[in-house]
């Protein structure tokens, strides 16, 4: 119940992209809960991240997100800066290392808007407690895509994107069982692979254009 309703975004991509008006006027507040001494790599626009999350409302502190508290719920894996989540949280979410954790107060502007949606009322001012896990580096340039694609043969299969994806996690030390990242997978695929071929094409892949493309 309480897993992905963040990606709402994804669906709404032109929406979530490109600020109106009245996002440019709106301000997310950052509040820096905890930071590691070693704060390294700090994330930027492009880069994978790997984040627990739970979202209140600021009117009366009470919980409609919860992947930290929700025994179901796992840490969440997005690209940070491209519109996978709603624009608060790309917001909230650059700069920050491994083991860092934020306070993050968004304006309905940059959250669910005048519409909400299950659990947050229209025009709510909504909180995020986060904790970073992990930062992989530039997942969407075509350095890291050539990285994944063991075959070369230009495009990424499931068994090639969660052979990244076991590699990540065992790095940052928490390594995962098999359900875990046939789920975090099924969630890559059904937002990235477009035409639902089960392959993720350069095309596909690139469906944000970055900065370094
Ligand atoms: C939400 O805000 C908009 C714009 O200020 C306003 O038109 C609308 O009536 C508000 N909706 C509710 C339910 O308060
Ligand atoms: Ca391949
Ligand atoms: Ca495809």
């Amino acid at each position: 119940m309480c897993t992905l309703v963040l990606f709402v975004c994804a669906l709404l991509s032109a929406r979530c992209l490109w600020a109106t008006a009245d996002e440019l006027e709106a301000e997310v507040k950052i509040e820096v809960l905890f930071k590691p001494e070693l704060c390294s790599p700090k994330s930027k626009r492009g880069d994978l991240i790997n984040v627990h999350y739970d979202g209140f409302l600021a009117k009366d502190g009470s919980q409609f997100y919860c992947s930290r508290s929700d025994k179901a719920g796992h840490p969440q894996w997005f690209v940070v800066g491209v519109g996978q989540v709603i624009k608060g949280l790309d917001i909230g979410m650059m700069d920050m290392c491994p083991g860092e954790k934020r306070k993050i107060t968004v304006p309905s502007s940059l959250a669910f808007g005048e519409i909400g949606k299950a659990g947050v009322p229209p025009n709510a001012t909504v909180i995020f407690e986060v904790e970073l896990y992990s930062v992989s580096r530039g997942p969407r340039s075509m350095e890291a895509f050539t990285h994944m694609d063991l075959d070369k043969d230009k495009s990424l299969t499931k068994s090639e994107v969660k052979q990244y994806l076991k590699l990540e996690y065992e790095k940052g030390g928490k390594p995962r069982d098999d359900p875990f990242y046939e789920k975090v997978l099924a969630d890559i695929f059904r937002r990235n692979d477009q035409d639902s071929d089960g392959l993720i094409s350069v095309n596909e892949y690139n469906i944000y254009k970055h900065d370094e493309l």
